[in-house]
């Protein structure tokens, strides 16, 4: 039997080279030696608010991203979380042994919910219990994602260990999948913040729908660090990112990108990954729209339904532990 994998993206905004490059890029390796379940998250979207109108159009085009970044829906299962109800179901079991204190701890809702957590939605709060139950349901092995979802991981991991604990041996301890070249890659305009969806200045960010001439000029105009070397350095954190990115966008070891680029200036090295970084996204753009409203219906109708006989298993001896059925 293969060991399995669960990820998922939200559909909100729009993806970036770090999503790809910390996550989507990991899930397509692995689904060969792995059983992979890849959702899309959309009740984890409404934890801020969205656009009906536009909600579900994103849902279905992050399907297709997913597709053209290489995952494949013969070898992997790609769902809708809202299509498989388990998720909602199993999310309210495991906040009843969730405390408080625990989700007070999680820096994403200190960030997302700011300093006014009076008025920050419940949802937004008790979002990594859904996270937790996503993963849960599949009995996962292991979660690939990027840096900033560690901490959701880890309480994914205790509630698991808590449950069974309490009411006998139910879930599968999953481990976090998170290599470090590419874990966090930073905003173009600030190497101090994650790139990131939510990002006001879409400068910081490559989408990977961006057209040459913006990936040309967001990176003609990425910040960089006193000095001149094209080095690997902890101390220059602007230079090391966008040499994490040139390396893993051109799959060279950092020896032979240090050294491809040693004696060069920064306005060479900039247009060399401006070129690779527009060679990179070409064929994945071409991709995007391979599928068309039918057969991507076809596929994701397939996959909840693949979906929901693991996830109905799990919560069904779930109800049974506890005394509900
Ligand atoms: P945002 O960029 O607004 O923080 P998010 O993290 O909420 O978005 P998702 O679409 O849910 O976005 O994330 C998908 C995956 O991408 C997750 O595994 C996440 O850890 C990873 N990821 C997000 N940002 C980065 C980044 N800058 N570097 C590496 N991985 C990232
Ligand atoms: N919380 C994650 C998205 C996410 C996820 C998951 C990732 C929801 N459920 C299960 C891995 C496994 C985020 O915001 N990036």
């Amino acid at each position: 039997m293969k060991k399995r994998i669960f990820s998922g993206a939200q559909p909100t905004g729009s993806l970036h080279i770090g999503n790809y490059l910390g996550a989507l890029k990991n899930w397509v390796a692995l689904q060969d030696e792995y059983e992979a379940f890849y959702c899309i998250v959309n009740l984890h979207a409404i934890t801020l608010p969205q656009d009906p109108k536009t909600l579900r159009q994103k849902t279905l085009d992050l399907a297709r991203i997913y597709l053209a970044a290489g995952v494949d829906p013969e070898k992997s299962t790609i769902f809708i979380q809202s299509d498989v109800p388990e998720h909602a179901e199993l999310t309210w079991v495991l906040s009843c042994i969730t405390r408080m204190g625990e989700l007070e701890r999680m820096t994403q809702f200190k960030d997302k919910g700011k300093e006014n957590t009076e008025r920050a939605g419940v949802g937004l709060f008790t979002y990594p219990v859904l996270m937790a139950a996503d993963i849960l349901l599949y009995q996962t092995d292991l979660v690939p994602v990027g840096q900033d979802q560690k901490q959701h991981l880890e309480l994914t991991r205790d509630l698991a260990e808590r449950f069974n604990r309490d009411f006998g041996e139910t879930f599968k301890i999953p481990e976090p999948y998170i290599p470090k070249a590419g874990a966090s890659i930073k905003s173009l305009q600030d190497p101090s913040k994650k790139m990131s969806k939510s990002d006001d200045n879409p400068n910081g960010s490559i989408f990977l729908l961006d057209d040459a001439d913006a990936i040309t000029k967001k990176i003609k105009r990425a910040v960089t660090d006193s000095g001149t070397d094209i080095t690997f350095d902890e101390s220059r954190p602007a230079i090391t990112n966008l040499l994490t990115i040139y390396q893993l966008l051109t799959g060279k070891s950092r020896e032979d990108c240090v050294e491809h680029f040693a004696g060069k200036g920064y306005g060479h090295f900039k247009a060399e990954l401006a070129e690779a970084a527009v060679e990179f996204l070409r064929p994945f753009q071409e991709r995007v729209n391979e599928y068309d409203d039918a057969s991507l219906n076809t596929i994701l109708k397939n996959g909840a339904e693949k979906a929901s006989a693991v996830a109905a298993f799990t919560l069904d001896q779930v109800y049974k532990r506890t005394g509900i059925k």
